[in-house]
């Protein structure tokens, strides 16, 4: 009997090993062609969970697969680590950020090692460090100096009662998180980047292996719309303004008219508001103030608005209309303004229900009976009520009308983006100062690249309101301006951490090279990601802002490449009981537990095998037990002694055909990323020579071959075992150095033979089917033949006989 496994003491001493040999550092001088794997790096919150491993343990799987198929394979990790919770944390358990995050740092570090990953540790990134945030700030100043980053005006939360900004988290329904004050919002200056000069570009995703999901969301983000500006004349005694301009994505209603809505911030409000509407007017800005755009935007949200008193002018056909304000109507999207056609818009509907506001039809629905509509009536139709248009399909329309609005110079064509500029300042602590001076004579001096880092001091005292330290840390404010020498302050606002997030892929090709953010021949060998992996709620903003940086540095001359992540997956999420595990449910699976009581090796096969990577799965503890039995069965398939009888051909070439053919599922499905088939085929393939094991009519060398294929496709899925056994069968160290098994088409085909078919004894088909069909299968492919079926019809069957390899015969009365 062979000693049972230990998985914790094989696992242990297999990861010393690796580590002391760096067996998985990439080096750029390899013949092999290169391959870049890479997960989502997490962020510092201290704990690995079983998402983590989830996201993980596949692509460790995957990249160790590519290794053995002869790829020059990099897998580097690291953590982000700037961020608001190290914050919190540093208020609420009094421990500065940094030690929070560095001690995080370190039990994560150790957590990710009994992954048994092939990470190449010597790559290690931290994004809070001053060797890394150096070269963040670098960015900013090449964004800078390339005119793509600029300061203006934007509102932040504001609590009036603790004279604080609150950032998005910390705002609940509408209140300060700490004492409960309705939230304001106020303006400050603050640094963007001009992300929407490259909108065009973020939306197409032309050459790129991406799931379609990601590629539209990416697509709204951006938000392309087509439509016209359209100016309204306005002639009201307290404004000098002779317009209001609307933008409409469908000039070809202009005739349906009825109202205006501009936003509460608009500027003209202020100018047009007659004095008997001005109290209703404030009170609404007022409450409206309270909302963020989501809210203001949300379909559920009652639309209602007020009346300013003035009235302006549709030039195509001289109706005056009265001018609303409305708070679904946004300032920072297209004019801040609308124009309200109830028939064919939705919300325009309700709100001119609501207010008693004409609706008039412009776009007949077929066979219109000319009645009122009782909804609005959004598809496409025929122009009516449209002066010259009328009879016009309105597709034709949308582009006649603009023409018409051109020739009068009453509007123009355009097109309107949601995207918006990226607003990378936050009041914070705990993130990479922005480089820049402030002198009074000098104005916006930006910090020269020999002074960065501009380093976050220490000292700092952390106020409970939320708003950064820095602001009152004298010794970091005041500094000198490096143009004239004069007194100056610094910029406070420290970075969005998305940026951090936005170059670590670069950063890892060259971590400790100090010329620059990378090394760019170490960066050319390497990128772009071949397989970058990671969570689906990243579609927007980290996907997004990785590529807005990617495509900046290549417009700056600095790389050749303009797009970061050739393929794209997200892994789906692990539940129990069919929930999303969380504290509060008490359904939290952690898996330090679990690798002490099963082993690491154990607890990988398992999350590959609950279902597909992206559709996640349900956690089961007897699966978990299961998959550790099974690798128990595993170990003593290779460990117990084989004792070869006469060796027959029949069980040689079924060995055969059984390898070939798993080897050759195998490969599609890792290729795929299905690695719950794989697990299933490793499960059938160990299954199938337990029992011609048992058989003992293979040749020794057969057998001895057997099991090294076999420990090959383990390999990537269970690294430890299989090093293990592969010592034992007296192969060289190290399995994950060697070349993943081949097939061969041929061998891996079926026997076929001829099945008789007879239903009471009179032949009715032949079938081909595989030699080694099964007794049940056979009947059932019988029963179903189309040959078969007419002579079933209105009988039941009695008795089916199966003689193996030859016949089935059906009885039917
Ligand atoms: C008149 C009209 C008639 C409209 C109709 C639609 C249907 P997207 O596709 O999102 O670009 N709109 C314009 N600016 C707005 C703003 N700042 N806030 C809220 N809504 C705004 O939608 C563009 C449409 O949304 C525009 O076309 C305008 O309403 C409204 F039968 O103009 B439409
Ligand atoms: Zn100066």
């Amino acid at each position: 009997m062979a000693e049972k496994y230990n998985p914790q003491e094989t696992e242990k001493k297999w990861q010393d090993k690796w580590a002391a040999d760096r067996l998985y550092h990439a080096s750029e001088d390899s013949p092999k062609p290169k391959w870049y794997s890479l997960t989502m790096f997490p962020y510092t919150s201290g704990n690995l969970h079983i998402g983590h491993w989830y996201a993980e343990v596949p692509a460790d799987c995957f990249a160790r697969y590519k290794r053995l198929r002869g790829f020059n394979v990099m897998r580097p990790v690291g953590f982000d680590s700037f961020g608001l919770p190290a914050e919190n944390a540093a208020i609420k358990h009094n421990i500065h950020p940094r030690i929070w995050t560095l001690n995080n740092v370190e039990n994560m570090r150790r957590q990710l090692k009994t992954i048994g990953a092939m990470f190449d540790w010597d790559r290690e990134v931290i994004t809070c460090l001053p060797e890394y945030y150096k070269w963040t700030q670098w960015f900013f100043l090449k964004l800078y100096e390339a005119g793509l980053a600029y300061r203006a005006k934007a509102p932040v939360n504001w609590c009036p009662s603790c004279q604080a900004v609150l950032a998005n988290e910390q705002v609940v329904d509408g209140t300060c998180w700490r004492c409960e004050t309705p939230t304001t919002r106020r303006d400050l200056e603050q640094w963007f980047f001009r992300i929407t000069n490259y909108a065009d570009e973020l939306k197409d995703h032309e050459g790129l292996d991406w799931p379609e999901k990601i590629t539209a969301m990416q697509r709204n983000w951006v938000g392309k719309s087509y439509g016209a500006e359209v100016s309204f004349a306005l002639d009201c005694p307290t404004a000098f303004e002779k317009e209001i301009k609307v933008f409409t994505t469908r000039p070809d209603t202009i005739y349906g008219v009825t109202f205006m809505v501009l936003a509460p911030e608009h500027p003209l409000v202020e100018k047009i508001t007659t004095p008997e509407n001005k109290a209703a007017v404030d009170a609404y800005i007022k409450k409206s103030r309270t909302c963020t755009e989501i809210e203001r935007l949300s379909t559920e949200r009652e639309k209602d608005g007020v009346f300013t008193g003035t009235y302006v002018t549709n030039r195509v056909n001289g109706q005056k209309v009265p001018v609303w304000i409305g708070d679904y109507v946004l300032q920072s999207y297209g004019t801040g303004a609308v124009m309200g056609v109830p028939a064919h818009d939705e919300r325009d509907f309700v709100f001119a229900q609501k207010y008693h506001l004409p609706v008039i039809t412009v776009i007949a629905p077929s066979a219109y009976d000319g009645k009122p509509l009782e909804v609005a009536y959004i598809n496409e139709g025929v122009m009516l009520n449209s002066g010259p248009f009328n009879g016009m399909p309105n597709t034709e329309g949308k582009e006649k009308v603009c023409d018409y609005l051109a020739e009068h110079g009453w509007g123009k064509k355009t097109v309107n983006y949601k995207l918006r500029d990226w607003l990378i300042s936050r009041q914070r602590y705990w993130g990479a100062p922005i480089p820049m001076v402030y002198c009074e004579k000098c104005g916006i001096v930006p910090v020269p690249e020999k002074d960065l880092p501009v380093l976050l001091p220490e000292d700092v005292e952390f106020r409970s309101g939320g708003e950064s330290p820095l602001k009152y840390n004298e010794g970091f404010v005041n500094t000198i301006c490096p143009v004239c020498g004069g007194k100056a302050k610094r910029e406070t606002d420290t970075m969005d951490t998305f940026m951090c997030s936005s170059w670590y892929f670069l950063r890892y090709t060259s971590p400790g090279y100090d010329k620059g953010p990378f090394d760019p021949v170490k960066l050319k060998y390497w990128m772009p990601v071949d397989l970058y992996t990671g969570g689906a709620e990243h579609a927007v903003m980290h996907l997004f802002y990785s590529r807005f940086f990617t495509k900046a540095l290549r417009d700056m001359g600095i790389i050749d490449f303009g797009e970061p992540f050739k393929k794209l997956f997200n892994q789906g999420i692990i539940v129990s009981n069919h929930q999303k595990m969380s504290k509060s449910k008490g359904n939290v699976v952690t898996p330090d537990n679990l690798v002490a009581e099963v082993g690491t090796d154990a607890v990988r096969a398992y999350l590959m095998f609950v279902g597909p990577w992206d559709q996640g799965g349900e956690w089961n503890d007897s699966g978990l037990s299961g998959m550790s039995r099974w690798l128990n069965r595993v170990w003593n398939l290779f460990t117990e002694e084989y004792a070869p009888q006469t060796a027959s051909a029949e069980a040689e070439r079924e060995l055969e055909r059984t390898l070939h053919q798993t080897t050759k599922k195998i490969t599609m499905d890792i290729e795929r990323l299905r690695f719950n088939t794989v697990v299933a085929a490793l499960m059938e393939l160990s299954n199938s020579l337990a029992k011609l094991k048992e058989t003992a009519a293979i040749s020794a060398e057969n057998w001895q071959n057997t099991l090294q294929t076999f420990a090959l496709m383990l390999a990537p899925v269970a690294p430890h075992i299989a090093e293990e056994l592969w010592a034992n069968l007296g192969m060289e160290y190290s399995i994950h150095n060697q070349n993943w098994p081949t097939w061969d088409e041929e061998l891996a085909k079926d026997e076929v033979i001829t099945l008789i078919i007879q239903v009471n004894g009179k032949l009715r088909e032949r079938l081909e089917m595989p030699a080694g069909i099964s007794e049940a299968e056979a009947k059932e492919t019988a029963l179903n033949s189309e040959r078969v079926k007419p002579h079933l019809l209105g009988k039941t069957p009695v008795t089916v006989i199966y003689v193996p390899g030859k016949l089935v015969n059906i009885v039917v009365k």
